[in-house]
C-alpha cells in the first residue's frame, strides 16, 4: 500500500471559522480535514492531517515525513513568513512538497508577501480558502503517482 499523503497545518488554524471568516473562509479546520479526506478517498490516496502551533513539533513531523509520507502539504500558518528552521527542514526532503495558504498571502500585509517555504517546494496554491488544500491534494497526489496525471498533451 502506497504511504500517505501527509498535510501538516501551522499555528492558529485550529482557530479557523471562529474567526476572521472574511480572510480565511467560514470553514474550520475539520471541515477542511473531512473534505480532505474525502477526496483523498475517491482519488485512491491515504492522508495523514495533523495541526501544531508548536514550531519544533512541525519539524519533527517534516523529519517524519522523509520515510513515512509519499508527499506533504504544508500550510505553516505564521511560521511561513519566519521559520528559516521549518525551511531547512522541508528542504531535506526528497518527496513532493506543496505550500498551501487558504488567503492570498501576495495581496495581503507585506510581511505575509516573503515565505520562506516557496523557494524549497514544488509549488504553492495561495487564496482559494479551503478548495486549495483539495487542489493541493490533487497536485501532490500527482507529483507522488506521475503516472496518474490524469492530463497528457497528445503527441497526434
Ligand atoms: O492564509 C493562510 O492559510 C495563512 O497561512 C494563515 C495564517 C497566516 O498567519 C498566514 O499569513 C496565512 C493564520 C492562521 C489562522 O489564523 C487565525 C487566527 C484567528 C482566527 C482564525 C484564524
Amino acid at each position: 500500500m502506497d504511504k500517505p499523503i501527509w498535510i501538516l497545518n501551522g499555528p492558529n488554524l485550529n482557530l479557523l471559522g471562529e474567526r476572521e471568516p472574511e480572510i480565511y473562509g467560514p470553514d474550520t479546520l475539520l471541515d477542511i480535514h473531512e473534505a480532505t479526506k474525502r477526496l483523498a478517498h475517491e482519488i485512491g490516496v491515504s492522508i495523514d492531517f495533523r495541526q501544531s502551533n508548536r514550531e519544533g513539533e512541525l519539524i519533527e513531523w517534516v523529519h517524519e515525513a522523509r520515510q513515512a509520507a509519499s508527499a506533504l502539504i504544508i500550510n505553516a500558518g505564521g511560521y511561513t513568513h519566519t521559520s528559516v528552521s521549518l525551511r531547512d527542514a522541508v528542504a531535506s526532503l526528497k518527496i513532493p512538497v506543496v505550500e498551501v495558504h487558504l488567503s492570498n498571502i501576495y495581496a495581503r500585509e507585506p510581511f505575509r508577501r516573503h515565505s520562506y517555504l516557496s523557494e524549497v517546494v514544488h509549488g504553492t496554491i495561495t487564496g482559494f480558502g479551503a478548495q486549495g488544500y483539495l487542489l493541493a491534494l490533487k497536485a501532490a497526489s500527482s507529483l507522488a503517482r506521475p503516472v496518474d496525471v490524469p492530463f497528457r498533451v497528445a503527441s497526434t
